[in-house]
């Protein structure tokens, strides 16, 4: 990130694009008042230069005569904005080509265009906020479940930067103490030792707590895929639909209906599901259509999280069955298997396949509530996240902390031999730290960071 470009003014729309009501246009910089200043008529007789902070002036947005909009222009002055810059936000009516003509307009008297996620990396850079939050914007605008969305709102309040803080602090105090004893004789310096081991110990433990929370926290926010398979006519396409409680997927009682693989994003208990009912597998498939089903099926296997094998549980399991059960055999630690159509008759399979076995009929309804709950247990090994409970949500968060867990846990073993390795391994344990929340910053991570907001946040 360049330094200059903080001193000059960016604009951009922060609306989505197209048609709607309202769209709005954002200045941030220095010049904001003063490009503002050429382009609007407030009705009132306030002159645009004195307009006070956190006030809204109804105007006219001209392009030197011709007119471009009626609009509410909200000024929101330095440091009290959102990037602790002079903002003001052009409220104009919702067209594409309406925010087109003023963002140019903007452009045309100095502005420049901002980068994705520029406002929130000046408020950033400017003090506002850490880096912690700042990754907690982008997580916001993304999620996709409401649990997902309290997990970021924690981090966005700073929960997560308090506690790495304190971390922080765990550690700098032992710092401190360590560099004390530099000058002290050996034998007074083995008992305090033990203390200082003793705190160093404490927070490892802290960290590698917080750090079990990372394959929650990937769960959350990007969601897991699940493929339903098995062989034809099994009721894989009528599972979709209950599960998704829709009428996505066709369903016949001819076999081989499904042929593509047909995808629905659900939200089960908060975790946010991309669920692939797929063609039923046989073995020798009819037709071209079938053997394309067939390998786009496979592939859905492969890159599953979890693949619910469907069967029908009132007949014995068969030749068929069997050779899913082959092609399924590498996966079958993500495996669940499911018996289906138990209405009809409950036969316990001859094999047992895969991590857990559930009755279900999909015409009934039974049996659902506990396959929604087995598929819950699977993906969160059982873990549940209480209200207040801190996750890791990137994997820098989790490579950071891991390398300061590290550094800390070979920092205990090294105090006795040798003091001044520990000590430089706990001044590094404390940059990871200051990594994390951003106080000292690498620019391509800042770049990448902020490369995964849309253009206007
Ligand atoms: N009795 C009973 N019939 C069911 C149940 N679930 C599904 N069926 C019926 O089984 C037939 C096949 O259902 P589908 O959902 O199309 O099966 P599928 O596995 O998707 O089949 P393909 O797409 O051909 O591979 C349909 O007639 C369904 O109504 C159930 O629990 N009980
Ligand atoms: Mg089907």
């Amino acid at each position: 990130m360049n330094k200059n470009l903080r001193n000059d003014t960016i604009v951009a729309p922060i609306t989505a694009w197209g048609h709607s009501s309202v769209g709005i246009v954002r200045l941030s910089g220095n010049d904001s008042l003063k490009i503002l200043e050429k382009i609007f008529k407030p009705k009132s007789n306030t002159k645009v230069k004195n307009f006070k902070s956190h006030t809204i002036h109804y105007g006219h947005i001209y392009d030197g005569k011709e007119l471009v909009d009626e609009v509410l222009v909200f000024t929101m002055l330095k440091p009290k904005s959102y990037t602790r810059e002079d903002v003001v936000e052009i409220s104009s009516h919702g067209g594409p080509l309406i925010i087109k003509k003023i963002l140019s307009l903007c452009i045309k008297n100095g502005a420049r265009l901002a980068q994705p996620g520029e406002f929130t990396k000046r408020a950033y850079l400017n003090g506002r906020i850490d880096l912690l939050q700042a990754e907690a914007v982008a997580d916001i605008i993304n999620a996709k479940s409401e649990e997902a969305l309290k997990i970021s709102q924690r981090q966005l309040k700073g929960l997560f930067s308090e506690k790495i803080n304190d971390f922080r602090n765990q550690i700098l105090n032992v710092a401190t103490e360590l560099n004390a004893l530099v000058d002290f004789p050996e034998e007074d310096i083995s008992i305090d030792l033990k203390n200082v081991k003793g705190a160093l110990k404490k927070v490892s433990e802290e960290i590698k707590n917080l750090l079990k929370t990372e394959n929650l926290g990937r769960i959350y926010r990007e969601g897991v895929k699940i493929v339903i398979a098995g062989k034809t006519n099994v009721g894989k396409s009528t599972l979709m639909n209950v599960l998704s409680d829709s009428e996505r997927a066709i369903v016949t009682p001819i076999p081989g209906t499904t042929r593509d693989v047909i995808r629905e994003a659900i939200v089960l208990d908060g975790i946010p599901v991309e669920l692939y009912d797929t063609a039923g597998i046989r073995k020798t498939a009819r037709g071209i259509i079938e053997k394309m089903g067939m390998k786009k099926t496979k592939q859905a296997i492969e890159e599953a999280d979890l693949i619910l094998f469907l069967f029908d549980a009132s007949k014995n399991l068969d030749e068929k069955d069997e050779n899913i059960m082959e092609i399924l055999a590498p996966f079958k630690d993500k495996t669940i298997m499911v018996g289906n159509k138990t209405d009809l008759g409950k036969k316990k399979p001859q094999k047992k396949f895969g991590k857990e076995l559930v009755f279900i009929s999909c015409l009934k309804k039974t049996g659902i509530q506990h396959l929604r709950k087995e598929i819950i247990h699977h993906m969160v090994h059982g873990t549940v996240i209480s209200n207040e409970e801190i996750i890791i949500t990137s994997v820098r968060q989790s490579e950071l902390l891991k390398k300061t867990q590290t550094l800390t846990c070979t920092a205990v073993k090294k105090i006795d031999e040798n003091f001044f390795e520990a000590i430089l391994l706990i001044e590094e344990a404390l940059k990871n730290l200051d990594s994390l929340t951003g106080k000292i910053f690498r620019e391509e991570m800042i770049d990448e960071i902020f490369s995964r907001f849309c253009i206007g946040k």
